[in-house]
């Protein structure tokens, strides 16, 4: 699966970004993310690969493009026998977050990108659209750190396996009233707390690299893009867990049904008998081969943004295979007139 799909789906990302990074600073989210999805969509059809969508823009009746359970590439026309090889026809799950951070996009900050994970079928997990406390960390604190312990234990631990001061750890958080005392917490334990408004697969995915100055992630985001978050770290051997939020009181968005009862309700029929579990990141992930590709759109830690120049742009993507073992960093120079003469910028 790796050997083709790893090169493809790196010009997935890369043109996803360089749409969305058209819409950089305009104040337009949605536009930023509509058309970071046409062109993933676009480019993801002329792969030959039998894939479908299990994490994406909503359900089909919300979401045209990209939607949960539509099926994408080339091998999955119905005559694809006749031109695919078997390979190619191995069916395969896909996450999507085309523009991850709409608002980093449209209003000129940080962090955002274009991201996908995938996996071979029932390799991911479905999550709804609900919320997810998660907890990301280094691979040296893997299976040490635990969500079910308090901000002030996890500190520690994460001070003894990285050896180093919790004064010199960083701790990245959404910046949401919802974290208000976790914020105050991680502040009195005496680790430093970088505040986010937005894109917190950047920041889990941080947690595995070395040297990006990012130790941990810590609070509630969007329970899909855990999902993503997960399958980076699975790849890395980093730590990831992560817990699904239905009780709407916790998040304080009003964004998650009307009830908890409802939500729980909802959790059930979907399949999900215990709701309180707390997944790692071999449980969300749990494939047996795991690729992850993320583009930057506007800079972040791990990658630049989209730069524009006279005729063409340059874009920095990563690209993550359990199978290989690798995580590759490209840079790339996209050439959209027909150069007089090849000149790297
Ligand atoms: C967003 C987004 C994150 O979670 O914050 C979202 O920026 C959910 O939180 O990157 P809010 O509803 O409070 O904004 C993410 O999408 C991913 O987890």
């Amino acid at each position: 699966m790796e050997n083709t799909l790893g090169l493809e789906i790196i010009e997935v990302v890369e043109l996803a970004a360089i749409a969305s990074s058209r819409w950089m600073g305009k104040g337009e989210k949605n536009t930023a993310d509509q058309v970071a999805v046409e062109a993933m969509r676009e480019r993801m059809n002329k792969i030959y690969m039998r894939g479908r969508i299990v994490i994406g823009e909503g359900e089909r009746d919300e979401a045209p493009m990209l939607y949960i359970g539509e099926e994408v590439g080339i091998c999955t026309r119905t005559d694809a026998k006749d031109f695919c090889n078997p390979d190619e026809l191995i069916e395969i799950d896909i996450a999507v977050d085309p523009c991850e951070g709409t608002n980093l996009v449209a209003y000129g900050q940080p962090g955002s990108m274009a991201v996908l994970a995938i996996s071979e079928k029932g390799g991911l997990f479905a999550a709804p659209d609900f919320y997810m406390k998660k907890l990301a960390a280094p691979q040296q604190a893997r299976g040490h750190v635990d969500i079910n312990k308090s901000a002030t234990e996890n500190l520690k631990i994460l001070s003894d396996c990285l050896d180093r001061a919790i004064e010199e750890l960083v701790v990245v958080v959404m910046d949401r009233d919802r974290h208000k005392e976790l914020i105050q917490e991680i502040r009195s334990a005496g680790a430093r707390v970088r505040l986010i408004s937005d894109g917190d697969v950047s920041a889990a995915v941080c947690c595995a690299f070395a040297g990006s100055n990012i130790h941990c992630l810590m609070g509630i985001g969007a329970a899909p893009e855990g999902v993503i978050s997960a399958a980076a770290l699975r790849c890395l051997g980093g730590h990831f867990q992560g817990q699904l939020i239905y009780d709407p009181a916790a998040v304080k968005t009003g964004l998650i049904g009307e009830s908890r009862e409802g939500n729980l309700a909802r959790l059930q029929e979907m399949g999900i008998t215990n709701p309180d579990k707390v997944y790692n990141a071999e449980e969300l992930a749990s494939g047996n081969t795991v690729l992850f590709a993320a583009c930057g759109i506007t800079p972040g830690t791990l990658m630049d943004g989209v730069r524009f120049f006279h005729g063409g742009a340059r874009t920095q993507s990563l690209v993550i295979s359990s199978q290989s073992q690798t995580a590759r960093f490209v840079d790339t120079v996209h050439m959209f007139d027909k150069p007089k003469s090849l000149q790297l910028r």
